[in-house]
């Protein structure tokens, strides 16, 4: 069915910050990652590794600002290589889902690449910094993406517990759902709407 190679490079420069970002949607899993933020990066080795995703990206920001615009600027460039690199979305699964255990934190995602954007997003991170990162990023990373890429996203906790573990979890369970929803169904004779468009 994915005859074409499902791959996408984007290069996104502004005056806060400098990103260059490689995707292969039918990749091992490997990220190759210089970002400057050692948790994220953490994060974002969890995503490629449980999408199957591969993910190189090199990106500079205005850390002596904050890490805000670093983080929401990766958010959006991602979303854009994944839509760039799905092209008409023919033959994808569309709808992804997981419901991921990290020790005593339970985080359910369920995905829908549609088209339209939407975060629903439900964690409560205690915890305001995880190493030297500031985990109010987390969702803006999260929002950046669903708008880029026009995915409607739901990230809700199930039992709530340690920020790390509740962070993991919800990386883990991003890349589990988009594993899914980015795979080629063998049945999908096109576009999985009845609309016809995504
Ligand atoms: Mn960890």
């Amino acid at each position: 069915m994915a005859t074409k190679k499902r791959s996408a490079v984007v290069i996104r420069k502004t005056k806060e910050t400098n990103i260059q970002l490689k995707i292969n949607l039918d990749g091992t899993g490997q990220a190759q990652l210089a970002t400057g933020l050692p948790f994220f990066e953490h994060m974002l080795t969890l995503l490629a590794g449980h999408s199957l995703m591969d993910l190189q990206i090199r990106a500079k920001g205005d850390l002596e600002v904050d890490q805000h615009h670093l983080v929401e600027d990766i958010g959006i460039t991602l979303g854009q290589a994944i839509l760039k690199a799905l092209g008409k979305k023919q033959g994808i699964t569309r709808y992804g889902w997981a419901l991921i255990p990290m020790d005593e934190s339970l985080v359910q995602v369920a995905l829908d690449i549609s088209g339209r954007p939407f975060l629903g997003y439900g964690l409560k991170l205690r915890q305001k910094r995880l190493g030297d990162f500031d985990t109010e990023l987390i969702v803006e990373f999260f929002r950046a993406l669903s708008n880029a890429a026009g995915i409607t996203l739901h990230i809700m906790p199930q039992s709530t517990g340690n920020t790390h573990h509740l962070v993991e979890a919800a990386f883990k369970g991003l890349g589990r759902a988009l594993r899914q929803a980015l795979s080629i169904s063998q049945r999908e004779r096109g576009i999985p709407s009845t609309k016809g468009l995504l």
